[in-house]
């Protein structure tokens, strides 16, 4: 019995010190992490967008590069994030349009009440030679521009009262993201508008320092809204898509053949994330209204409404954004709603 033992051991012995004397010379080829946070939680279009894009890479990159993810404003606010890309310290990020503004203020234009007729216009305009021209513009803020994604229509809603007609709005107290064209058009429509982080938003309705705020439904739905907001209505008042974006500091340290994988796994994640934002919109739609919150749709002249109470908002903002740019933005937009 010792000499089966002592040859037992002896046998673990050489195989242990085999497998380590092999794999110490020729160290292996180290893993490239590339971290994304957001704000949104892991049930988010958003973050399912991410999925796929962490899938593509890491199949495309042999497994060379490691993707990971980070939800609910885990690494901080769009802001925070977006700083942190310029510093290096992070690598991707996704906000919406409406908080780089903060970095560029030709941003806005993407933020105008009524901008967009439909979904398909925007893809069309933000995939092509415009979106193209803003995606590389945010190189001179040290970020690089992937693509364009989608955060969705937003939508009103409240804890008050249910809003059919501008007036309506008046004195709300309503949230808004950090963009100075989203607090001029809740101004135009007599609100009380707030600008405050994503992450602070659930606890301040709940507390009722605000009386409502405003996202698409996937979010109102998705993030339990509804348990503290008790109207919501169909406005369409913003698209503000998202931004898909990597820190330049760290995008210009890696190969072509890394940039490539990224670059292109930006994009087509993003039309999955796309396609399943706009499947998720209606069942979010249908699942809110199964919670008891009150869903107002708008007519179109009730809609037009809100669109005439808002329409100077963008003459208010021509010479922060550019006049030319806004008719360049408008006509590209007329183009293809023809
Ligand atoms: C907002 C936005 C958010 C996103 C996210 C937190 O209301 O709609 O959905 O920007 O990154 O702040």
């Amino acid at each position: 019995l010792v000499s089966v033992l002592l040859i037992v051991a002896l046998a673990v012995a050489l195989f242990t010190g085999c497998s380590s004397s092999t794999s110490t010379p020729e160290k292996k080829a180290e893993k490239r992490v590339i971290k994304v946070g957001i704000g949104l939680n892991e049930q988010s279009p958003q973050y399912k967008g991410l999925q796929k894009f962490k899938e593509i890479v890491e199949r495309e990159s042999k497994g060379r590069i490691e993707v990971q993810l980070f939800a609910n404003s885990q690494l901080g606010d769009d802001t925070k994030m977006m700083t942190a890309l310029r510093a290096g310290t992070l690598e991707m990020t996704c906000p919406s349009t409406a908080p780089i503004s903060g970095l560029d203020k030709k941003w806005m234009v993407f933020d105008l009440p009524f901008l967009f007729p439909n979904e398909e216009i925007a893809d069309k305009v933000l995939d092509g030679p415009i979106g193209q021209k803003f995606l590389d513009s945010l190189s001179q803020n040290g970020i690089k521009g992937i693509a364009f994604w989608e955060n969705g229509y937003r939508q009103l809603t409240n804890s008050v009262k249910e809003v059919k007609t501008p007036d309506d709005v008046k004195g709300l107290k309503i949230r808004t993201m950090e963009n100075p064209v989203h607090l001029a058009a809740f101004r135009a429509l007599g609100a009380n508008p707030t600008p405050m982080p994503f992450g602070e938003l659930f606890t301040s309705l709940q507390q009722r320092i605000i009386d409502g705020q405003e996202n698409p439904v996937t979010t109102i739905y998705l993030q339990k809204f509804y348990e503290v907001q008790k109207y919501a209505t169909l406005t369409n008042h913003f698209y503000s898509p998202f931004v898909l974006m990597f820190s330049k500091k760290i995008w210009d340290t890696l190969p072509k053949e890394d940039q490539d994988i990224i670059l292109k796994a930006g994009k087509e994640a993003g039309l999955y994330q796309r396609k399943i934002n706009r499947e998720m919109m209606k069942e979010s739609l249908a699942n809110l209204e199964k919670t008891g919150m009150v869903v107002t749709k708008l007519t179109p002249e009730q809609q037009k409404a809100f669109m005439d109470a808002t329409k100077d908002v963008a003459t208010k903002f021509e010479a922060e954004i550019g006049k030319e740019l806004i008719q360049e933005v408008k006509a590209e937009i007329a183009k293809y709603a023809k």
